[in-house]
């Protein structure tokens, strides 16, 4: 479409790093170097740099497919959209409107997330919507709501980074999930900063750390309330921060002090001295930084530990000053505006809460209907996916892969293959468009225009690059014919634009804030931070890179400590499982790995999965390196080549999740979730192993 490269950014994960796209001969493009983007100047994982590859036809859906005789077989747009309406129309009408589920993704632009919220509300009139993210950012978000009043993945830019003192790493392996993100923490430690990582394996990013705790999975909530003691203890609580900026320090302080160094050593398994040595690490310098991804978030107690953790950056007078502070680190390309515009169970666009009476006028009133109109909260995703083929009876289904990717996958599977009807949006068959009665082929990233939201809040605009192939449509074209067949003619613009128009008036005064970004400054700016008001337009809102300086976006401006316990995870090993499983990535392939598994170059770096485990584990089953494995759980059992390194816990064993079939991590994990935040337990549960006879 274009004859000079075009600035976009990765399709990928939540660093959104910049890359260009450049024609070559062939009319197709490729990545090239983007070095404007402060991001990563330049740098890209072997992902970004092969996304190109998940562009051409020979790996990607070009034609709808539609179910026929058991088989799916490729049908015309008219026929497929025709077939969608009709079986949603009859779903709705046998079962009312709750039995249409619509299911999402992180990986959404702003404007499909947006819009398929709407769509649910508007069009299916259903409560049951959720999305993937909900196995992703849930607990941290929950955690961050609670705390400062606002979740916003990091509340300062990745260049803040080297300026702060010490960065303790909670269960986040960035080496593998965000390469080019390690520059900023390689930079933090040339400035005499040093960074602190917990995690039970000895992973990439744990071998660039001054002190590596290796704690049980599952009991990071214990560990942080046992710092918190130590700080305590030590005489290390900033008073006059506590005071002036804070409520609720008392009964978080009662319940730390229950938590005694020894008490905790139990519990973690991380020794006295390496708990002492963190604090001093932490306290000493004048600012600091704790940082949490899904190793302490995907449990059923992750909203609590995010919590534990906070409470021991505000003891400590580190949130809400420069350079300091509490930050997860999102996953998915647009994970951070994904959770903002209303693809949650529980959420209307701007970061509103559904049930809040003034967020339903505010919504209802862009979107042209009655207040009353909008249903309530739904199920969330584990939830919303076991209700399949009970409750719910026809399932939309656009930008996840749950037969690979949701806990206890065989259930899901079985819950999946129930439904009356399934139709998947996606760029490739995926092991779940496999099981769809309609497959929809549609554009992605390069082929199209939209917004994405990096983990630093800041609003990016990815360019079309290129122009799409033969007989794909986007999204949004998806939903406006859908929409129109279902009887709703006008709000489902296709031109993503036109979409984001009515997303800022639509977020105008939440939490969320976009409605002083356009199209034309994101072009300009290289993108901005929300909160963005339009109130300032005329002027010119900077945006907010860096939240909380003065207040926190509670009603009196103070952070709340929240009083936690230790608690174990939901499932223990015990004599009949006597080994934890935790599970994960690996830096060459993304999630389900749906697209990744079809470049040759991730193949041939990640070919498949394997079962991480200690020689002495090892050597008690008799496995040699690269003999299968069985991994059997409650929920069924998994088998995988041995991949035997000193590198983990001998109590431990860890499986990457991007693959189905017989190593599918997710055929054991435990689907028990988070009480708050409804994140199922993905990162701890019970297990015992067997050899297995060639
Ligand atoms: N290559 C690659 N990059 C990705 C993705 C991908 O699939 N592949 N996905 C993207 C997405 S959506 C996300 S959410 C991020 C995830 O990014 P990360 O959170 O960095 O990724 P994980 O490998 O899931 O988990 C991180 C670490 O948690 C550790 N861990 C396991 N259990 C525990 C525990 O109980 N406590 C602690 N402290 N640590 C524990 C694991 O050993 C692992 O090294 O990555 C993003 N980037
Ligand atoms: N055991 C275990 N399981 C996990 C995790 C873990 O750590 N351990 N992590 C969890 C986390 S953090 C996450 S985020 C999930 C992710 O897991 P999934 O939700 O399965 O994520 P993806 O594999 O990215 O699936 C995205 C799908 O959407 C398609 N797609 C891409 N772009 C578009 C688009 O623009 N439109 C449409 N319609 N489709 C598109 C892709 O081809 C792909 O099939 O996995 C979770 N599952
Ligand atoms: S780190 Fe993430 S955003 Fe950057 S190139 Fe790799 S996958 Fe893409
Ligand atoms: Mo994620």
């Amino acid at each position: 479409m274009q004859n000079s490269a075009t600035p976009t950014h990765c399709p990928y994960c939540a660093l959104q790093c910049g890359m260009n796209l450049t024609p070559v001969p062939d009319g197709g493009v490729e990545v090239t170097e983007r070095a404007d983007f402060p991001v990563n100047r330049g740098a890209l994982c072997g992902k970004g740099r092969t996304a190109h590859q998940v562009l051409s036809s020979r790996v990607r859906l070009t034609s709808p497919l539609v179910r026929s005789e058991g088989k799916l077989v490729p049908a015309t747009w008219e026929e497929a959209l025709d077939r969608i309406a009709g079986e949603l129309r009859r779903t709705r009408a046998e079962h009312g409107p709750d039995a249409c589920g619509v299911f999402g993704g992180g990986g959404l632009t702003n404007e499909k997330a947006y819009t398929l919220g709407k769509f649910a509300r508007v069009v299916l009139g259903t409560s049951q919507i959720d999305y993937n993210g909900r196995f992703c950012m849930s607990s941290a978000a929950a955690g961050g709501i609670k705390a400062f009043g606002l979740d916003r993945g990091l509340p300062f830019p990745l260049e803040d980074i080297p300026k702060t003192g010490c960065v303790i790493l909670v269960g986040s392996n960035l080496a593998e999930t965000m390469p080019p993100s390690l520059r900023f923490f390689n930079e933090l430690r040339e400035n005499g900063g040093t960074l602190i990582v917990i995690d039970p394996r000895r992973t990439k990013t744990a071998e660039q750390a001054d002190l590596h705790l290796m704690p049980r999975p599952g009991t990071d909530l214990a560990l942080a309330l046992g710092l918190l003691h130590l700080v305590v203890a030590e005489g290390r609580v900033d008073e006059a921060y506590v005071d002036e900026r804070t409520a609720g320090w008392e009964e978080a302080r009662a319940a730390a002090m229950a938590h005694w160094p020894e008490y905790v050593e139990r519990i973690t398994g991380v020794p006295v001295p390496q708990l002492r040595e963190t604090v001093r690490m932490f306290c000493e310098p004048e600012a600091a930084m704790v940082l949490t991804a899904r190793g302490p978030e995907q449990q059923s107690k992750g909203t609590d530990t995010v919590g534990a953790w906070i409470n021991l950056c505000l003891a400590t007078g580190r949130a809400g000053k420069p350079f300091s502070g509490y930050g997860c680190l999102t996953g998915q390309g647009n994970g951070q505006g994904g959770r903002e515009h209303g693809q949650k169970a529980d959420q209307l666009p701007g970061y509103r809460k559904l049930d809040d009476p003034a967020a339903r006028r505010h919504v209802a009133e862009v979107w042209g209907v009655e207040p009353d109109s909008l249903p309530g909260p739904g199920r969330s995703a584990y939830e919303l996916l076991d209700a399949l083929g009970v409750d719910i009876r026809s399932l939309l289904l656009m930008g996840s892969n749950p037969v690979v990717s949701a806990p206890r996958a065989a259930h899901i599977e079985e819950r999946i293959k129930s439904l009356d009807f399934l139709v998947v949006c996606d760029v490739v068959l995926s092991e779940t468009a496999e099981l769809a009665d309609v497959v929809l082929p549609v554009t992605q990233w390069a082929e199209e225009t939209g917004t994405t939201t990096n983990l630093e809040g800041r609003v990016l605009l990815r360019r079309q690059a290129i122009t799409p192939p033969e007989g794909v449509r986007s999204d949004l074209e998806v939903m406006h014919e859908l929409a129109d067949r279902l009887g709703v003619e006008k709000g489902f613009p296709t031109d993503p634009e036109e979409v984001f128009e009515e997303l800022r008036r639509a977020s105008a005064g939440g939490p969320a804030d976009y409605s002083g970004i356009t199209y034309r400054r994101l072009a300009e700016e290289n993108g901005v931070f929300w909160p963005c008001p339009a109130a300032d337009a005329e002027a010119g809102h900077p945006g907010t890179p860096r939240l909380f300086l003065d207040r926190f976006a509670t009603p009196d401006g103070r952070a709340r400590f929240v009083p936690v316990s230790h608690r174990p995870s939901a499932e223990e090993p015990d004599e009949e499982y006597p080994v934890l499983l935790t599970t994960g990535r690996v830096v060459a392939q993304y999630q389900s790995g749906a697209q990744t598994r079809r470049v040759d170059e991730l193949n041939a770096a990640a070919p498949g999965p394997f079962v991480e485990l200690h020689p002495r584990l090892a050597a008690r089953l008799g496995a040699a390196e690269g003999d299968p494995v069985a991994v059997v759980s409650r929920r069924g059992r998994a088998v995988a080549p041995a991949r035997i390194t000193t590198g983990i816990r001998p109590d431990t064993v860890f499986m990457p999740f991007h693959w189905p079939g017989e190593g599918r991590a997710n055929t054991l994990t435990n689907p028990a979730l988070d009480p708050t935040s409804r994140m199922p337990e993905f990162k701890a549960c019970a297990v015992r192993l067997e050899t297995v006879k060639p």
